[in-house]
């Protein structure tokens, strides 16, 4: 039943046009083209682990060496990437935006750094960010760009190397107050988010007249739940995806393609 408009890129330029407060929602898939490996399906295997089975509070207390150890990998391939076409068109956005007196926020899911570096400035971050981490034990957050993060795992993280020898929690990274074993600052299953991070995001949200979702399987709450709400207010949703992502079906307007080029010719 769905009257979803595909690549209707003429009937999105009015609907933009008129939008005075418009939220993008970003997932894996927005930097993809950056290099960066998606969660779901065969690129988001690491060694022989599908990368959200690590990304738990379980696996780390079970084997905070190997958890660490995909982080690793993760902050190299991070650290090393550059925001793409799809990262620029919508900072260029956001500064045409500001400059109509018109609001414009990015809400990503990812932990990447790219829409910062890409020079977007309204960022919510829902799932914390590769360049901080946070104590197991005070919960003093840091920003910690150091490659390696410790000693210990540098050339550490190797998605081909299957045998590595577990690292001592004692030498995995530290609490700079208390000196106890800190872990990334990321939000996994089965944890909340950031009470203020969720508040933002639900205002903004609650109060856009368009909604971009752009590069995410739409499966993960509670992100999966807002374009929902922004269609249930009847407001539009365009989708930029490479697939037709069933969670995303009802949505008012789908671009077909990789977004670093649906996007940039989209906001033209
Ligand atoms: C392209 C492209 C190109 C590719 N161009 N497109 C309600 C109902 C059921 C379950 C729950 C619920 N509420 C909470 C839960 C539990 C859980 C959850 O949602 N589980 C589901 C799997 C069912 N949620 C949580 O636990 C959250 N916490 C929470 O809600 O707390 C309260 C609570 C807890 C427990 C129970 C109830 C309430 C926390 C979620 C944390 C997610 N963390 C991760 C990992 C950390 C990040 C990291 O290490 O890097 O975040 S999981 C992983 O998935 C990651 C992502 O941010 C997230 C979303 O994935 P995303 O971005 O959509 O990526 P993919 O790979 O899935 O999709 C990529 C897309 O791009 C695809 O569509 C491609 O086609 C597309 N694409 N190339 C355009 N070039
Ligand atoms: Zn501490």
């Amino acid at each position: 039943m769905s009257k979803r408009k595909l690549n209707d890129y003429a009937g999105f330029e009015k609907v933009l046009k008129e939008a005075k407060n418009i939220v993008a929602l970003t997932g894996a898939g927005i930097s993809a083209e950056s290099g960066i490996p998606v969660f779901r399906g065969a690129g988001g295997l690491w060694r022989n682990y599908q990368a959200t089975s690590l990304a738990t509070p379980e696996a780390f207390r079970a084997n905070p060496s190997l958890v660490w150890e995909f982080y690793q990998y993760r902050r190299n391939v991070a650290f090393n990437a550059q925001p793409n076409n799809a990262h620029k068109a919508l900072a260029i956005l956001e500064d045409e935006c500001k400059r109509k007196k018109n609001n414009f926020a990015v809400i990503t899911q990812n932990v990447d750094g790219l829409h910062k570096r890409a020079g977007s400035e309204e960022i919510v971050e829902l799932h914390g960010a590769l360049d901080k981490i946070i104590c197991t034990k005070c919960k003093h957050i840091e920003v910690n760009l150091d490659s390696p993060v410790c000693e210990a795992l540098k050339d550490r993280g190797d998605p081909n190397n299957l045998n590595q020898e577990p690292i001592m929690i004692k030498d995995l990274p530290k609490c700079k107050k208390c000196d106890s074993l800190a872990r990334p600052y990321i939000v996994w299953f089965g944890e909340s988010l950031d009470p203020q991070v969720m508040e933002k995001a639900r205002n903004l949200v609650e109060n856009c007249d368009l909604c971009l979702i752009i590069g995410t399987s739409s499966v993960v709450y509670p992100a999966a739940m807002f374009a929902p709400s922004v269609l249930e207010r009847g407001k539009p949703v365009a989708e930029f995806n490479i697939s037709e992502e069933p969670a995303n079906e009802g949505f008012t307007f789908h671009f077909s393609g990789k977004c670093g080029t649906t996007l940039p010719k989209a906001l033209g």
